[in-house]
């Protein structure tokens, strides 16, 4: 009974919300979107496990604690005509929550994503959506030239080397939505041979080397999910996350790296340095609690109580 205190003094109470909301299929699930941005490589790549990285959000990122997240957030694509907005309404221009800030990188970084997959890769493995059905593909875009109208199908005929389409932007990567490591939590047995860990799957792309200092590089996720029934050319569904990402000379990021560092040995770290990890923690919570929950149901088994309450961990 005292563990669920100890639970909510370490996770905050809307954490422990969400975990419920979560566990009792209301609120956050659905669809998939870009929960967070970190570097894997360059001067803003944290090395030191044991230090909080500096992630970076989507346009108006509202954060896993938010029970809206679903709706706000999911913006799916029916349609791939050329009129088609490839950004959400309210992430079509640049825009940020204050705790939600965008990603710094510099050039030539190496660019880690993190998504849940809120079933589209269990299901998928379950054959629920039948036998010939895909995850499908995830497709990194980028452009220095960001404009608010900017339309799914102009962006879709970008392409690695920038000749594509109107010239514009690039495709930065093309990755499998289905990373092979990830799974939503509680389904880590979808694939019996090939065990997966729940969590967040990862998705990453390149900053370009002749990204221009000083500005912003636009990027575009887009996951083509239109094999979610199997092979269909009449069907269509897609997904978009829209988002900025400061680019910084060398220079200056190592010098914001190591006012970081030294603000940190003083013991007043700005307050989005201590920010909690938007996805990682909800889910190493979840897990702590689906053990804590097999570890009570075993200890009744043993017992043989006759007690189901869902909530008493
Ligand atoms: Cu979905």
């Amino acid at each position: 009974m005292d563990s669920s205190l100890k639970v909510s003094s370490l996770l905050g109470l809307h954490h422990i919300l969400l975990i419920l909301a979560l566990l009792t299929g209301v609120g956050v699930n659905g669809h998939s979107w870009v929960d967070e941005l970190t570097c894997a490589s360059g001067p803003f790549f944290e090395t030191d496990p044991s230090l909080p990285p500096s992630p970076g959000y989507i346009r108006n990122y509202v954060g896993r604690q938010s029970t809206e997240i679903d709706t706000l957030t999911t913006f799916r694509i029916l349609d791939t005509s050329s009129k088609q907005p490839v950004c959400a309404p309210n992430t079509q221009s640049p825009g940020q929550l204050q705790e939600f800030p965008q990603l710094n990188a510099t050039q030539g970084d190496l660019i880690k994503a993190s998504y849940l997959e809120n079933g589209h890769i269990w299901q998928t493995l379950a054959g629920q959506n039948g036998p010939k059905a895909s995850p499908g593909i995830i497709y990194w875009y980028g452009t220095q030239n960001p404009r608010s109208d900017r339309d799914f199908a102009s962006v879709r005929e970008w392409t690695a080397d920038g000749s594509g389409g109107d010239g514009e932007g690039f495709l930065l990567a093309k990755t499998d939505f289905d990373d092979a490591v990830c799974i939503e939590t509680g389904h880590e047995d979808a694939d019996p041979q090939n065990p997966r860990v729940g969590g967040p799957c990862s998705s990453f792309f390149r900053i370009p080397e002749n990204a221009e200092i000083g500005k912003d590089l636009t990027v575009y996720w887009l996951w083509d999910y239109s094999e979610h029934f199997g092979p269909d050319p009449t069907y269509t569904e897609w997904y978009s996350s829209c988002m900025d990402i400061r680019i910084f000379s060398k220079e200056d990021a190592r010098r914001m790296v190591e006012e970081r560092a030294k603000e940190r040995a003083n013991g007043n770290a700005r307050r989005d340095t201590e920010h909690v990890s938007a996805d990682s923690t909800p889910v190493k919570g979840i897990n702590r609690h689906i053990r804590r929950q097999q570890l009570h149901n075993e200890r009744r088994n043993q017992i043989g109580e006759k007690k189901s309450s869902w909530f008493s961990w």
